[in-house]
Formats: C-alpha cells, sequence, structure tokens
C-alpha cells in the first residue's frame, strides 16, 4: 500500500508534510479531506478533525510532526533530520518554536486576514504581545545560512517555507504590520520556493485555493 497524504492542499501543515515527501523521494497519494464536518473520513482518522494525517498500512497518524517523525523513520533516504543528537535536537527545537509560539499564536488573526471574519481588539493586542516575544526567540535560533537551521535543507525548513509567509501576510493585514520583517523571511522563502519540490507544493496549493473559494461561494 502506498502511503497515503490526508487533507488539502492550502493547508500549511499538510504542506509541510508533502513537502517533505516530495524532497525525500517517497512515493505516495493524496486525498483530498476538508475539515470543518463531523464526516468518518475525517473524525475517524484523525480525532481532533485535523489535517494533516496520513494513511499507511499499519493505521493513520495525525498530528504533522508525528507522522514526519514516522515518515522520517520509515523512509531514512535523503534523511531531514540530521544524524547528530544534537543537532536533530535543535531541528525539533525550531519547529516547535515556529509552530508553538509563531503559528498558533497568529492562527488567531486566520478567520479576520484571511477568511472574511473579525478578530476583536482584545485577540490583536495578546497575539501582537505573545509574537512579540516569539520572534524575539525564534531570531535567536533561527540561522538562514541558507537554510533555518544553517547549512543543510531540514525538516524545520519544510515547516518554516509554509508558515512565515502566512505569519508575516495575517499579521500584515490584521495587525497593519508584518511582525517577522526583522528577519530575512523574503529572501529565504524566495530561495526555498524555487526549489521543483516547493514549486508543485505552490501550484497544488493555487488550484486548490480555487476549489476553497467556489466551495465556499455556494454555501
Ligand atoms: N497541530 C496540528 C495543526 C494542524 C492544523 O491546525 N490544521 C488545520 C488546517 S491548516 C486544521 O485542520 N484545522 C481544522 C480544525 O482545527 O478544526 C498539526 O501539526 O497537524
Amino acid at each position: 500500500m502506498t502511503l497515503k497524504l490526508c487533507g488539502f492542499s492550502v493547508s500549511n501543515y499538510y504542506n509541510k508534510l508533502k513537502l517533505q515527501l516530495l524532497e525525500k523521494d517517497v512515493p505516495f497519494e493524496e486525498e483530498l479531506v476538508w475539515v470543518g464536518n463531523t464526516h468518518p473520513r475525517l473524525l475517524g482518522r484523525s480525532p481532533m478533525g485535523k489535517v494533516p494525517f496520513i494513511e499507511t498500512p499499519d493505521g493513520c497518524i495525525s498530528e504533522s510532526m508525528a507522522c514526519a517523525e514516522y515518515i522520517e523513520q520509515k523512509y531514512p533516504q535523503h534523511a531531514l533530520l540530521p544524524a547528530d543528537a544534537f543537532q536533530a535536537g535543535k531541528v525539533r527545537e525550531l519547529i516547535f518554536y515556529l509552530e508553538l509560539h509563531l503559528e498558533l499564536v497568529a492562527r488567531e488573526l486566520y478567520a479576520q486576514a484571511f477568511f472574511g471574519g473579525t478578530v476583536s481588539d482584545d485577540t490583536k493586542e495578546r497575539v501582537r504581545k505573545q509574537l512579540t516575544k516569539g520572534v524575539e526567540a525564534f531570531s535567536k535560533l533561527a540561522k538562514f545560512s541558507p537554510y533555518v537551521a544553517g547549512s543543510e535543507f531540514t525538516l524545520a525548513d519544510c515547516a518554516a517555507v509554509v508558515h512565515l509567509p502566512l505569519i508575516s501576510s495575517a499579521t500584515k493585514r490584521v495587525l497593519g504590520e508584518d511582525m517577522l520583517a526583522s528577519l530575512p523571511v523574503k529572501d529565504y522563502v524566495k530561495r526555498i520556493e524555487e526549489r521543483p519540490t516547493m514549486l508543485r507544493v505552490n501550484a497544488d496549493r493555487k488550484v486548490n485555493a480555487e476549489e476553497m473559494a467556489a466551495l465556499r461561494a455556494k454555501k
């Protein structure tokens, strides 16, 4: 059975895994699964109703970091986690900073930034405060030389290239300033987006964004 990546191509967490699979040259299939419903296709396989999740010959795994670790262990080719325990720890550390202290915080702005909703002034202030701290901490760890963890492309790049542009754009739109402006994010993302793997991820994302817009227009 071929590994199946489930979710939709607009999702940054989905694209983190898709980029990992493409970079490692792991054969995989994709299954389009939308969120925001209670269909067994989703909840039966990802108990929090979130994507991505993967379907393996042994069953499903949800939470992108658990999936990413499974993929690294199961398919050791083109390793995206360093063999050295300390270096691998530093890559994982970067991913946690990116996801817990930046993306998850900025996510509170997405309703207004991307989906026509509104966010309260209290939320905006809380997000601004938490992101200020998160960005300062992340900038002490991130190297961008040329990759986010240093000289090698790692799993941290699969996360950074999908999360950082969203955070920039959401903060610009809702808080009136790009909270990542102090970091060399634009040049970095441009560099990574030139990789053939990332060109494919972005091309699929555009098609899926149109599908999503068409579905929303029908509602
Ligand atoms: N911690 C999760 C985050 C995944 C996540 O937030 N996915 C979004 C799509 S980008 C989702 O499924 N949202 C629907 C929901 O939270 O109910 C992971 O790493 O997989």
